[in-house]
């Protein structure tokens, strides 16, 4: 074990909060869905049973609908803005009100791989759940075909300009009085603005003002793009859950023909004047026109072809280190703010799994080495600016130092010379 596997534990057990795990103390103290799911695949490199634990105690906030909540508000911080107060779901434990990226059945899988036998009984416990919560995407997210999203948020990459379309469209004037507290954790030059966040709450009160009726939210709210990410992961995560159904015993026809319709509707995220897969509006029908790192999680999908591979080396090459979220080319690339240019090594971990499915092992082993030498150079951080691996965004972070433990950490090259 590396010093830097050890500092990766200790990142775990610290931001261990009981049964939960915090993405990094001070900037994100609660429960938030996809990086729990990470930190489940981090333990489950040294402690399985609390890797199970991680992935039960998320999907057991799971709501009536099957939705399982972007954060979950275990015990009240108020060094966190939006917070319960705001969301007013009326969920116990109070939770926000909408998703996140469904990478929780790609992992549960994952761990299950570790060990089967000690992962039977959790994943009989697990399926159920899951299969709920992909029903409420195909149901609730995937009327359109491609998966959508009713807020920034519940992408993932929020700050994205792949949403800078469907933003324009959001009226955030009316908001009200609020304090931020990201910015009292983090430089500001490296978060989103005051006019982005006044949107960002202008749609949590849309949902309020729903009673966080979904139905209502997908027809009538301010913001509904397809985006090419969620699609992406919720494909991959459909066909992990149909392996693991298989393996229960189950009838998995359900799950297959989600899979199916989801992959059918790939042709309507294609941009052919980007030659990439993009997000759409679909308040206007028209696509964003930006290369985001989204386009690139098709490959965790099987759905990378030529055109995509041409793009995603030319992204690649203009930067030194992973991939970056957004275009090094555009005019929008902003290096080192939240998701507008920046390399995330969780996401470089999920392209890399595609990547290595496809037996494009000199792919993977590049976008390793580069993840890893952002973590060697200066340690956990949430993300890095891909010119000049400057540190961003929090330190001591969960889902870096996770997929140092499960990815970014092996070492191929020792690997190959003690075979
Ligand atoms: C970031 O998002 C939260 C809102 O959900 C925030 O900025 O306050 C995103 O990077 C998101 O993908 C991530 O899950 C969360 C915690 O790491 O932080």
């Amino acid at each position: 074990m590396t010093l830097f596997d050890s500092e990766a534990r200790a990142i775990l057990r610290e931001n261990d909060r009981g049964g939960y795990t915090i993405p990094t103390d001070g900037l994100y103290p609660y429960q938030w869905n996809w990086d729990s799911a990470f930190a489940a695949w981090g333990y489950s490199t040294f402690d399985l049973p609390r890797a199970w634990q991680e992935l039960e105690t998320l999907m057991a906030a799971q709501w009536k609908d099957g939705m399982v909540p972007h954060i979950i508000f275990h015990q009240s911080d108020p060094g966190y803005f939006p917070g319960p107060d705001v969301w007013a779901t009326g969920q116990t434990p109070p939770t926000s009100g909408i998703s996140q990226p469904p990478v929780a059945a790609i992992i549960a899988r994952l761990i299950w791989e570790v060990d089967k036998e000690a992962g039977h009984e959790h994943l009989k416990h697990l399926f159920p759940r899951l299969v709920r919560w992909h029903r409420w995407w195909h149901e609730c997210r995937c009327t359109a075909g491609p998966a959508t999203i009713t807020h920034p948020w519940e992408s993932g990459r929020d700050n994205c300009p792949d949403w800078d379309s469907g933003m324009a469209g959001v009226d955030g004037s009316g908001v009200g009085e609020y304090e931020r507290r990201d910015t009292g954790h983090v430089d500001a030059s490296m978060r989103p603005g005051k006019e982005d966040y006044d949107r960002y709450i202008a749609m949590v009160q849309f949902g309020v003002k729903t009673g966080w009726d979904q139905a209502r939210i997908v027809a009538e709210g301010p913001f509904l793009m397809a985006d090419p990410g969620i699609t992406f992961i919720l494909l991959r995560a459909h066909q992990d859950l149909a392996v693991i159904g298989r393996a229960l015993g189950e009838d998995v026809s359900e799950i297959e023909g989600w899979s199916l319709a989801l992959r059918n509707a790939l042709p309507l995220i294609w941009n052919p004047d980007l030659q990439a897969y993009d997000a759409k509006n679909l308040r206007t029908g028209e696509f964003a026109g930006v290369l985001g790192s989204g386009a690139f999680l098709a490959y965790l999908a099987e759905a990378g072809n030529p055109e995509l591979d041409k793009q995603l080396m030319r992204v690649w090459d203009a930067v030194t280190y992973g991939i970056p979220s957004a275009d090094p080319e555009a005019e929008i690339f902003d290096p080192r703010r939240y998701w507008r240019g920046p390399a995330w090594p969780v996401i470089n971990a999920l392209i890399a799994i595609g990547l290595r499915d496809a037996g494009r092992f000199d792919l993977e082993w590049r976008l390793r080495s580069e993840t890893a030498s952002l973590i060697k150079q200066h340690g956990f951080y949430e993300y890095f600016d891909p010119r000049d691996a400057t540190p961003c965004g929090g330190s001591n972070f969960t889902w870096t130092a996770a997929i140092w433990l499960t990815w970014a950490g092996d070492d191929r090259e020792a690997a190959e010379a003690a075979a």
